[in-house]
């Protein structure tokens, strides 16, 4: 598998050989991390992407050598893909899925269900019959377009605040809690082989109120038959939280069939903190996957602390060496 992809990015650089002084194939990581993350059971290691990061520079490359999965950016989000009621966009995230189908990467859809990045003709709506045929026709039309090619789709993301209670969105105004049923029938109706999440972040400390609060919520809704499989933490992190996600993941992958960690960054990270999400994915038996939010430190949302494992030059660094040679030495039998 790794052999493939260096023989077909050698072959690429000697095609083509005044379009890089540098092969791409020295820019890669040595061993993929997702290929990693398979050989312990485990279905991906991924990261975010969109259209014009798989364009610049070495980025395609390196998803192509060492990652498993891609989250749309912001691809996917309402305001790229309804921003006027009823006109979908879809240009971009087509693009996204059409290279991870090509590429054989899995897709987590990224995100029907979110506050932010919302349209002012969704948030200004405020009557129930209205919101409710919004969200449902919203929700058929991105999971039925892309029925079968998503792996896992982000339903409904950041609904929680931080005392562990409900944000104050339009959804939870408008349509109380009942908005959460409405959003997971209808997604698990539009594409019934995706696994359908629950995302959040600040759900890094198990006795965190706001991790209290969405387990709690989770727990209650699978009882009550919601089709929630799994439960998405986002992980953005600073300097010495890594160690807290070990008992959070314990707390939440109790929570549900499935669980991930969905957007990983960790701002001055130490080497302990980037073992320690391993760990904490890794020691629950139904984590399935990390994705960490963005390929190189200066293309994060977020880059001071430079947070991922590529540096802004497209080179693994040593965070990567580290995240590898934790998930080679889990032992997966215990
Ligand atoms: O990384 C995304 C950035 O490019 C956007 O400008 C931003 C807009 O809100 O969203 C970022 O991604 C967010 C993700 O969709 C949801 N969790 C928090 C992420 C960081 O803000």
């Amino acid at each position: 598998m790794k052999l493939a992809v260096v023989l077909s990015v050698a072959a690429a650089a000697s095609a083509f050989p005044m379009a890089e002084s540098e092969p791409l194939f020295s820019r890669q990581a040595t061993d993929s991390i997702d290929a990693a993350m398979k050989a312990k059971g485990r279905k991906y290691f991924g990261t975010c992407t969109d259209q014009g990061r798989l364009g610049a520079g070495s980025n395609a490359a390196i998803i192509q050598g060492n990652f498993g999965q891609v989250t749309p950016e912001n691809s996917m989000k309402w305001d790229a893909t309804e921003a006027s009621k009823g006109k979908f966009t879809f240009t971009q995230a087509d693009y996204l899925v059409d290279w991870a189908t090509t590429n054989k990467k899995l897709i987590r859809g990224h995100t029907t269900v979110w506050h932010s990045q919302l349209p002012s003709w969704v948030s200004s709506i405020n009557d129930k019959a209205t919101l409710t045929s919004v969200m449902q026709n919203h929700i058929n039309t991105l999971l039925g377009r892309y029925k079968g090619k998503i792996y896992a789709w982000d339903v409904i993301n950041e609904m929680f605040s931080e005392s562990g209670g409900f944000r104050s969105s339009v959804f939870y105004n408008v349509l109380g809690e009942g908005f959460v049923k409405i959003a997971f029938d209808t997604a698990r109706a539009a594409d019934p082989d995706a696994k359908l999440y629950i995302n959040d972040y600040n759900l890094d400390t198990a006795s965190y109120a706001k991790t209290t609060g969405f387990i709690k919520y989770v727990k209650q809704w699978i009882s009550q038959g919601i089709p929630i499989d799994g439960v998405g933490s986002q992980t953005h992190l600073n300097s010495g939280a890594g160690a807290g996600s070990v008992g959070a993941m314990t707390a939440l992958c109790a929570a549900a069939s499935e669980c991930a960690m969905t957007e990983v960054d960790i701002q001055s990270a130490t080497t302990a903190d980037w073992q320690n999400v391993v760990k904490a994915c890794l020691n629950q038996k139904n984590c399935v996957g990390i994705t960490v939010w963005g390929v190189r430190d200066s293309d994060s949302w977020r880059p001071s602390g430079n947070p991922l494992l590529f540096d802004s030059s497209y080179k693994p660094k040593t965070a990567y060496t580290t995240v590898l040679n934790q998930i080679n030495a889990f032992n997966s039998s215990k």
